[in-house]
C-alpha cells in the first residue's frame, strides 16, 4: 500500500517517517500508511503559505465562496465513504462518524457564505468632515493543530473560516488520525486553490511545536489538552502571535427533581458515554437532587449495563473502542480511582466477546460526592461519569461550577425559572437545557469559560474575530 504523502505548496511530498494506522475496533484492519513530517517539512509548508498569502488574501470573495462551497459539496457527497474511514480510524460508531463528516461539509458551506460577508462599520468621526470606516483583513499565515477525537469536523471548523477570510493555512492534525485529515486535504487539493494556500503536514508533537514556533506563522488555533494548550499560549505570547485555544472540560449535567426521567437519562447516556466519552463536551459529572435521585440512578444504571459496546462498523453498536492503548490505559486508571477515592461503582457496561481484539472499555457509572475527588476534577476523555448528590438547586449549581473548567453545562428540568437561573449562573461557554452537554450546532459560537478556552470563539460568525484583523480608515476631505 503506498503511503499517503504530505501536501506542501500544491505538491504531494514525502515525509521523513511513516505511520501505519490500525483500526482500534479490531487492531487488524490497516486503515492506511501516512507520511509524517518534521520541522523541515513544517518550514517548507509555512514558507509556501507565506508566499501564497499576498494573492490569496486579495482574492475575490466569489473565488473563496466557490472554492469552499465546492469543498463542502464534495464532503457531503462522500459522507458515507469518509464516515467509514473515520469509524475505522478513530473508532467512532458509523452513524456518528457519518454525522461528523456531514457537519464538516456544512461548515465549509456556512463559511463559503461568510467570505461574502466580511463586514466592516461606518462610524461618524468626532472630527468635522472626516469619515471613519473599518474593514477586515486576513490574519495571515495560520497554523492549525487539531486533535483525534473529531478528526474531520475540527480541521474543517478551523480551515474553512481561515480560508474564507483570506488566510493561508498549515494544518497539523493528530498523529493518531492522519487519514481523515489526508482525505480532507485531498478534497481541498482539487478545489482549484492556488498552491500554498492550504498545506497539510501530518506528524507528531515535534511538528506541532515547529509550527507553533515558526516566525512566519501569524496565528495559531489549537484544540487539545490543557497541558499542550498552555505551552502554546506561552510560546505565542513570547512571539507576539494571536492564539485561540480549545482545551478540556469537566461538564456538569444537572438533573432536577421535576425533570422528565426518560429525557434526563437519555441526556446523561448521550453526554457521558456516546462517542466513547471522547468529547471535550462530555457530561462527566451528573449532579442530581434528592427527589429524583433513586429513580434516576436506577434507570441510568440499567441503561449503562445494556449499552452495546463493540466494533464501530457493526450495526447496533452504541459505544465504540477507545482510540488507542494509551487512552484505554487512562480510562482504566480512572476506573481504579472509583473505589480508591471512596466512591462506589453503580454500573458498568458489558465488554463485547471480542474485547481482546480492540481497545474496548466498558462504560462506567460511579458515585462520588466529593468535589475534590480526581474523578470529579480531571478530564478522563473516556466513558466514565460520576453521579453526585446535591441537596437542592443552589447546591447543584455550586457543585457544577466547582471545577477549573467551564466548557459546557446542562440542566434537565421542566421549570423555566430553574432553567433561567442556571443559564445565568452556570460558569460555562455553552449552556444546554433539556439537552446533552455534547453535540453542538455548526454555525454558532463554540467555546468555554475558565480553563477550557482562551482567545476568541470558534465557529459561526464569531470565528471571524480570530481569523481577521480589523483596519480603521480615516478619510478626510
Ligand atoms: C460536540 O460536542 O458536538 O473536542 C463537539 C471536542 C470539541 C467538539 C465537541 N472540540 O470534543
Amino acid at each position: 500500500m503506498p503511503s499517503h504523502r504530505l501536501f506542501i505548496g500544491g505538491d504531494w511530498v514525502h515525509g521523513s517517517t511513516c505511520r501505519v494506522v490500525r483500526n482500534p475496533s479490531d487492531l487488524e484492519d490497516v486503515v492506511g500508511e501516512y507520511d509524517c513530517g518534521d520541522a523541515g517539512h513544517v518550514d517548507l509548508a509555512v514558507r509556501a503559505a507565506a508566499a501564497a498569502l499576498p494573492a490569496w488574501s486579495h482574492s475575490t470573495p466569489q473565488q473563496r465562496f466557490d472554492a469552499l462551497d465546492a469543498i463542502g459539496s464534495e464532503i457531503l457527497a462522500r459522507k458515507t465513504e469518509l464516515g467509514t474511514l473515520l469509524a475505522r480510524e478513530e473508532g467512532k460508531v458509523l452513524a456518528e462518524a457519518i454525522g461528523e463528516v456531514a457537519r464538516a461539509g456544512y461548515i465549509f458551506k456556512f463559511f463559503a457564505g461568510e467570505a461574502l460577508r466580511m463586514e466592516g462599520m461606518s462610524v461618524p468621526s468626532v472630527r468635522p468632515g472626516v469619515e471613519v470606516v473599518t474593514s477586515r483583513e486576513a490574519a495571515g499565515v495560520v497554523g492549525l493543530v487539531t486533535p483525534w477525537n473529531f478528526p474531520i469536523a475540527i480541521p474543517a471548523w478551523k480551515t474553512a473560516p481561515a480560508l474564507a477570510c483570506g488566510n493561508t493555512v498549515v494544518l497539523k492534525p493528530s498523529e493518531l488520525t492522519p487519514g481523515c485529515a489526508w482525505a480532507l486535504a485531498d478534497i481541498i487539493s482539487r478545489a482549484g486553490l492556488p498552491p500554498g494556500v492550504f498545506n497539510l503536514v501530518n506528524g507528531g508533537g515535534d511538528a506541532g511545536a515547529a509550527l507553533v514556533g515558526h516566525l512566519l506563522v501569524n496565528a495559531v488555533s489549537f484544540t487539545g489538552s490543557s497541558t499542550v494548550g498552555r505551552k502554546i499560549a506561552m510560546q505565542c505570547a513570547a512571539d507576539g502571535k494571536r492564539c485561540q485555544l480549545e482545551m478540556g472540560g469537566k461538564n456538569p449535567l444537572l438533573v432536577m427533581d421535576d425533570a422528565d426521567l426518560e429525557l434526563s437519562v437519555a441526556c446523561a447516556v448521550n453526554g457521558a458515554f456516546f462517542s466513547t466519552g471522547q468529547r471535550c463536551t462530555a457530561s462527566s459529572r451528573i449532579i442530581v437532587t434528592p427527589g429524583i435521585y433513586s429513580r434516576f440512578v436506577e434507570v441510568l444504571a440499567s441503561r449503562t449495563r445494556t449499552l452495546r459496546v463493540g466494533h464501530a462498523l457493526a450495526p447496533g453498536t452504541e459505544i465504540g473502542p477507545a482510540v488507542d492503548e494509551r487512552q484505554l490505559e487512562k480510562n482504566r486508571s480512572y476506573a481504579a480511582l472509583a473505589e480508591q477515592e471512596g466512591g462506589r461503582v453503580l454500573a458498568a457496561g458489558q465488554l463485547p466477546d471480542s474485547a481482546h481484539r480492540g481497545h474496548y472499555f466498558a462504560p462506567l457509572l460511579v458515585t462520588n460526592d466529593m468535589p475534590a475527588a480526581r474523578l470529579n476534577r480531571e478530564e478522563v476523555f473516556g466513558p466514565v461519569a460520576t453521579v453526585m448528590r446535591a441537596h437542592d438547586f443552589d447546591h447543584a449549581l455550586e457543585l457544577a461550577n466547582d471545577t477549573p473548567f467551564g466548557l459546557s453545562a446542562g440542566i434537565c428540568t421542566q421549570s423555566l425559572a430553574l432553567a433561567s437561573r442556571f443559564r445565568q449562573k452556570a460558569q460555562a461557554g455553552m449552556v444546554m437545557v433539556n439537552a446533552p452537554t455534547a453535540g453542538v450546532d455548526y454555525h454558532v459560537p463554540f467555546g468555554g469559560a475558565k480553563a477550557s478556552s482562551m482567545g476568541p470563539r470558534e465557529q459561526g460568525r464569531a470565528a471571524l474575530e480570530f481569523y481577521t484583523k480589523v483596519k480603521t480608515h480615516y478619510i478626510a476631505p
